[in-house]
């Protein structure tokens, strides 16, 4: 069993549901840090991908962040991010790119940040019209050199496997040693 450390951060504009994706994966019983200084919740979680044992750091910003510096320490050492928008508001998608330059600026881990691209609220498309459609997502994602997943916090599909493909991305990047 190979143990490994990730500290992800959830990126994306407000309401798109990073703390509902992040509160579906975690279940009952997480422990969250509020981080006052810097606007986020730290929450642990320990759980088996695979033949490896992740203990899971994830990074949640709580509300817009003010100052660039708070920023830089957000993402400072961060190995992945789960890119998060709603795909019943379009404009969150075009949000994502300074995102996502923003996360590969700070982080200083690899020479290219591993990144799901996530779009989220897939249970509005029966009700609103003109959702993101799927091919966008997928046209983003590789121009971003990211996964791309489809969510839905709130009916639960998907919510492991988007964690799961960050684990699988970080992994294949990253000559990762043992705990
Ligand atoms: P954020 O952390 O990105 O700011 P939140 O987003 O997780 O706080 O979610 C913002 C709102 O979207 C919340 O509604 C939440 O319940 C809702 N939401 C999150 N994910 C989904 C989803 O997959 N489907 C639907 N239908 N709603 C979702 P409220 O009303 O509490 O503000
Ligand atoms: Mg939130």
């Amino acid at each position: 069993m190979t143990k490994f450390i990730f500290k992800i951060v959830l990126i994306g504009d407000g309401a798109v549901g990073k703390t509902s994706i992040r509160r579906r994966y975690m279940g009952e019983g997480f422990q969250t840090d509020f981080l006052a200084t810097m606007g986020a919740d730290f929450t642990y979680l320990e759980n088996q991908i695979d033949e490896h044992e992740i203990k899971w750091q994830i990074w949640d910003l709580a509300g817009q962040p003010a100052f660039r510096n708070v920023m830089k320490a957000y993402f400072k050492g961060s190995m992945g991010a789960l890119a998060v928008y709603d795909v019943s508001q379009p404009k969150t998608l075009e949000g994502i790119d300074s995102w996502i330059q923003e996360a590969q600026f700070h982080a200083e881990t690899f020479p290219e940040l591993p990144v799901v691209l996530v779009g989220n609220k897939i249970d509005l498309r029966e009700e609103i019209p003109n959702c993101v459609k799927t091919i966008s997502g997928f046209i983003k994602a590789k121009s971003l050199n990211a996964e791309f997943i489809e969510t839905s916090a709130k009916t639960g599909e998907n919510i492991p496997d988007a964690f799961t493909r960050l684990a699988h991305q970080i992994i294949s990047k990253t000559n990762l040693e043992d705990e």
